[in-house]
């Protein structure tokens, strides 16, 4: 056999025969009978264009977890798909002139033929890119369901204007108060949205999230933040004096402190808040004011960062509680309008930003909760809000008792006042959807002027993208079309429009693992779901997931889903980045690694021999050129190589370093493994033992310590332990003849063990062993746990003083036994040959010494 392992030739050659027998497409649930499901997903990728090394690491993790379920013999689904609509399209449409459908689907032709040399086990006939029109129209038959059953709807909202971008960005596509793409300014907006309902389920997806016990801790306290729920109460605080007008009741606030009422020392209303507004239109200074808050913008992460300003706007109310104290009402901008009433009292000793606020103003600080070791008399508060438990004091009848019980005791007291109730608020908002753009999934609604927003009949979907539309104008292609949208109204057949919003692209992806599972069999969905293994970036923690979680609920409501949990994924792996280190040329510019040569200690470029400096290691990324192409590393190493390494020098929830040096490494050590194997293969077919030698032993501990590796997605030590088993191997190769019946075992259970790794070489590696079928279809190997258990001990073997070999004997092993297994050993016939025994010395659990003259 070729000593040489060809990776291009090997590669090619077994992805072509896989193909041809059509081994990873997933059965059905009837061609499957008794065999568990999993389903292994990573999350689709955007069509860019190119797949980037973080691509790979992704795929092939999902590939590992694929391949080794597919080995414990489960009918595994692992689908591959496009998330395909979205603005770099539009952008492409408008910088090159290429239309957004052409350019992307050009980009999926080269990025699938690029994920194809990788090797996965992926099942392309369930393929598809949400720009489908397949896809899109079934996802507005699904929008048009949850509008009918109240969980879509129309309403005014204030949303986040990108004015160079020309649309509505989502509050997280706004970072530090400009868009996330142009890094323009942004503006507020009133426009009429359309919402998916996501609040209806706050409590479950909170609820939920407890169950999802296979989650990353950080993605489900990151969800549970984003939902954040907060039990409090609101209430109202009357006015003293001037009573403006629709405010006899008085000012509404919510509070999750109500323990803290006596500390309270001013009420500070939202600049936003409707009575702030009012008061702006007779009072020029309140007016300055709301103007200079606009101007920090209305993230909350801006208004967060945002120095604490304020305005006494003059008005007093009196404390429920104790008439006789008068508090001023204020305007602050660290009220958000968008939470709870948009109006608060304020506690400065117990709420931080309180206490910055009133240290600021010269506004009282009156401390109400006392730590336990405090003093009542001498306790105070001065630059740090006292945050932590205690028994309450300086409150009246609250007194005495702790914080959990003086909020029980304040809410009802309030209550019976007939002054407000106890509140659950969340922070969780409902899911604006619209987009004013034109790569995206149409909302299939007809605006009439008679009958309002009629749903597009069942019969008309998909209502699609016209293909000709311009770019020249800014805003939306689909606005601007000149008949696109002119139709009649499915109701009355007045002459109607079309609604001009397309959805965010987050919709698309909110259900495209359910698409997968089957294109509209509602039982197969059911028997593929929930996703049992996903992979993914930890930037979906929050957005991606709770949509998925909302989306997978509300389709199970309205009876198109049979998932009763709910929950869509039911474990969740984030992998880690891959970084490279950063080179600067003598110019100051970015270099790529790809130009830079390195001499001993020094880097030079290649093209000058000048002077490159390093900087820091950090996540591949086209700004800092610090990319390497996978399709180079795969023609120069091949994919095993390349998926090799991606997994192999750090945990995958962690940043893994591309070296030069360590993908050299890993290809050295794909020679290695097939030099092994090649060798194996040409001495032939060994007598079949069962002898259950040291490395048969060692081979079984291994693979179990492997699977067990995998099961716990520590490929890097799955990856350490193949090492070994490789050196254990070459080992046992030049010991002697008669083990070869054991290291063709073994090496039957490593080629299956590297086979989820490194699938076209161990491939190759199954192949020279003789063994029928592929790999990748080979059963995991079981170990026995009889054969696993360490309970035999190696001993070394000295001739005259000098280290011969060794033997593997159990530990009950009586001494005169252990002398014969010596004397019989084949490691020290030579040394023994034709010369007298004088003495053989055995050192129990150390050592045996044989003289012989
Ligand atoms: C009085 C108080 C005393 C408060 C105290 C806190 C500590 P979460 O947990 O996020 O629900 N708050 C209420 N509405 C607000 C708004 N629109 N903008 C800014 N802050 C607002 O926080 C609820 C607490 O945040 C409420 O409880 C309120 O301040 C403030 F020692 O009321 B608290
Ligand atoms: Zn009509």
């Amino acid at each position: 056999m070729s000593s040489r392992y060809d990776p291009q030739a090997a590669e090619a050659k077994w992805r072509e025969a896989w193909d041809k027998a059509d081994i990873f497409r997933a059965k059905s649930p009837a061609e499957a009978p008794g065999k568990p499901k999993s389903y292994v997903l990573e999350m689709f990728p955007y069509p860019s264009g190119r797949i980037h090394m973080g691509h790979v690491r992704n795929y092939a993790m999902g590939d590992v977890v694929a391949r080794h379920r597919r080995a414990h013999g489960h009918n595994v689904l692992h689908p591959m798909g496009w998330d395909a609509f979205g603005l770099p399209a539009e952008n492409a449409a408008i910088e090159r002139g290429v239309h957004p459908g052409e350019w992307t689907y050009k980009n999926i032709d080269s990025m699938r033929a690029q994920l194809q040399k990788l090797g996965l086990t992926l099942d392309w006939s369930r393929e598809f890119a949400t720009c489908d029109e397949d896809y899109y129209g079934e996802q507005q038959r699904i929008f048009l369901t949850l509008l009918k059953a109240g969980l879509a709807y129309r309403k005014a909202s204030k949303v986040n204007w990108d004015p160079v971008d020309n649309t509505v960005l989502a509050n997280e596509q706004v970072i530090d108060g400009k868009g996330w793409r142009s890094g323009a300014e942004v503006e507020q907006r009133e426009l009429t949205q359309w919402f998916l309902k996501i609040t209806h389920y706050a409590d479950e997806l909170l609820d939920g999230i407890d169950t999802l016990e296979n989650w990353p801790e950080k993605v489900r306290i990151m969800q549970a933040n984003w939902i954040g729920r907060s039990e409090g109460l609101q209430m109202r605080f009357p006015f003293e004096g001037d009573v403006p007008a629709g405010y006899e009741d008085g000012i509404e606030i919510f509070t999750t402190r109500p323990d803290t009422l006596f500390g309270a020392s001013f009420i500070a209303l939202s600049p936003d808040h409707p009575l702030t507004v009012e008061l702006a239109a007779s009072n020029s200074e309140i007016q300055d004011f709301r103007n200079a808050c606009a101007r920090i913008g209305t993230s909350e992460e801006a208004i967060e960062k945002a120095e604490k300003i304020g305005l006494d706007t003059g008005l007093r109310v009196s404390h429920p509680f104790d008439p006789s104290i008068k508090l001023p009402v204020w305007t602050a901008n660290f009220v958000l309008m968008g939470y709870g009433t948009g109006a608060i009292f304020a506690c400065p000793a117990h709420d931080q930003r309180d206490l910055d606020f009133a240290r600021k103003y010269d506004l009282p600080v009156r401390p109400v909760v006392l730590p336990s070791e405090a003093d009542a008399g001498t306790f105070t508060v001065d630059t740090e809000a006292y945050v932590g438990p205690g028994k309450i004091f300086n409150s009246s009848f609250l007194d005495g008792l702790d914080i959990d019980a003086a909020k029980t005791e304040a809410v009802s007291k309030i209550e019976a006042m007939g002054l407000g109730e106890g509140k659950v608020n969340y922070r969780l908002r409902d899911w604006g959807v619209s987009r004013q753009r034109y790569w995206g999934c149409p909302i299939p609604i007809i605006h009439c002027a008679g009958c309002g927003a009629v749903p597009v009949p069942e019969q008309d979907l998909p209502v699609t993208l016209p293909k000709d539309v311009s770019f020249e104008k800014p805003g939306n292609p689909l606005a601007h079309h000149p008949s696109w949208r002119h139709v009649d109204c499915p109701k009355c057949g007045a002459k109607a429009e079309r609604e001009t919003d397309t959805l965010d692209t987050f919709v698309d992806s909110s259900w495209y693992y359910i698409r997968f599972a089957s294109e509209s069999d509602r039982e197969e969905r059911g028997y593929w779901l929930p996703v049992d293994q996903y992979v993914g970036g930890v930037e979906h923690a929050v957005l991606h997931l709770l949509y998925s979680r909302f989306i997978a609920r509300a389709m199970r409501d309205v009876g198109e889903l049979d998932l009763p949990s709910g929950e869509p994924f039911s474990g969740l792996f984030t992998q880690g980045m891959v970084t490279h280190e950063t080179y600067k040329g003598p110019d100051g510019k970015w270099v790529e690694p790809s130009e830079v040569e390195r001499q001993g200690d020094t880097l030079i470029l290649k093209s000058s021999g000048e002077a490159v400096t390093a900087g820091p290691i950090e996540k591949m990324s086209k700004s800092k050129r610090n990319v390497i192409d996978p399709d180079e590393i795969i023609s120069t190493f091949g994919a095993d190589t390349a998926r090799w390494f991606v997994l192999s020098d750090s945990p995958p929830e962690r940043d893994v370093e591309w070296t030069q040096s360590g993908a050299e490494g890993a290809a050295r050590y794909v020679q290695r493994v097939w030099a092994l194997f090649a060798k194996l293969g040409d001495a032939g077919e060994a007598p079949a033992s069962e002898k259950p030698t040291p490395l048969v032993k060692y081979s079984h501990r291994t693979a179990a310590a492997i699977d067990k590796a995998i099961r716990e997605f520590r490929f890097n030590a799955a990856i350490a332990a193949c090492h070994d088993w490789v050196n254990t191997l070459k080992k046992a190769e030049t010991s002697s003849e008669e083990s070869l019946a054991s290291q063709r075992a073994s090496a039957r259970m490593l080629a299956v063990c590297l086979m989820p790794f490194m699938p076209h070489l161990a491939e190759e590696c199954w192949d020279a062993l003789g063994e029928d079928g592929f790999v990748s279809e080979a059963a995991w190997p079981e170990s026995d746990p009889a054969l696993m258990a360490e309970n035999t001990m190696t001993l070394p073997i000295q001739v005259n003083g000098k280290r011969r070999g060794e033997i593997e004997v159990e530990n009950s092993t009586p001494s005169q036994d252990i002398e014969k297994i010596a004397l019989a050993s084949p490691d020290i016939s030579d040394f023994i040959a034709g010369k007298e025994i004088k003495k053989v010395i055995v050192v129990p659990g150390r050592i045996v010494n044989i003289v012989a003259a």
